[in-house]
């Protein structure tokens, strides 16, 4: 008789700490998590960095792919966001760093359900909820400056419907597991902050 093998993820949550770091385009996750990384002894992992740090590795045989994706506003396919999210925790773990905030992944279910699967369960998602047109205004304004191919309008609102239809199915799956710290964000970045400071102090 055959027995089937379920697969066990590379390590247990008490060995290496994930927080999600999830919310709408603009809605402040990058800032926020400078801001924890300062205060607490985290690792911040931004999947959207790591994937245009790949597009512009020279000899990368995906830099084309990515390019296309991340200016149309889809989603990477998991395999190599999740290879390069590996990839950076495993180099983390060698310098005795075990704790992480994953910004902006998992925002599609397969990507939840790999992850959580292969690598690490998390232990909670901070979910920064903001109004569409605060989060319009804000990448408009960081698109005088920030060169980022995606902060133009065309590519805002291609990223806002894959929002509402591909990532906030994640946010709604997490809930059910009761895992989701949901935070107000349209108010100023240390109101967000202290925000942030009060929900999680509980958790870690
Ligand atoms: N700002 C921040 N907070 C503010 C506040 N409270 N008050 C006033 N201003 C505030 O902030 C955005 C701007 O707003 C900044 O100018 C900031 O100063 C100001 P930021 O902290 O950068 O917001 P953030 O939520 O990080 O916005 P970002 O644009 O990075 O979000 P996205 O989720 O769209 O971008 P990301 O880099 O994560 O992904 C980009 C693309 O990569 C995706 O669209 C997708 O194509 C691809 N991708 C994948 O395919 N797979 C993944 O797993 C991840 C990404
Ligand atoms: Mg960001």
């Amino acid at each position: 008789m055959t027995t089937a093998t379920t697969s066990q993820p590379a390590f247990s949550p008490d060995q290496v700490s994930v927080v999600f770091v999830l919310g709408g385009p603009g809605a402040g996750k990058g800032t926020q998590c400078e801001k924890l990384v300062k205060d607490y002894s985290f690792v911040h992992l931004s999947a959207g960095d790591l994937l245009r740090a790949e597009q512009n590795r020279k000899g990368s045989q995906y830099g084309e792919l990515i390019s296309n994706h991340i200016k149309e506003g889809l989603i990477v396919p998991q395999e190599i966001t999740l290879a390069l999210l590996r990839n950076a925790i495993s180099e983390n773990l060698k310098v005795n760093k075990y704790k992480f905030l994953i910004d902006g992944f998992p925002r599609k279910m397969d990507q939840a359900v790999s992850f959580e699967r292969d690598i690490v369960e998390s232990k909670f998602v901070l979910f920064f909820d903001c109004p569409e047109d605060v989060m319009l205004q804000r990448l408009l304004e960081r698109g005088k400056t920030s060169g980022r191919s995606d902060d133009n309008i065309e590519s805002i609102k291609k990223r806002f419907k894959t929002f509402e239809g591909t990532s906030m199915p994640v946010i709604d799956y997490f809930e059910t597991k009761s895992k989701v710290v949901r935070i107000r964000c349209d108010k100023s970045v240390e109101d967000v902050y202290k925000e942030v400071q009060d929900a999680i102090r509980d958790r870690l």
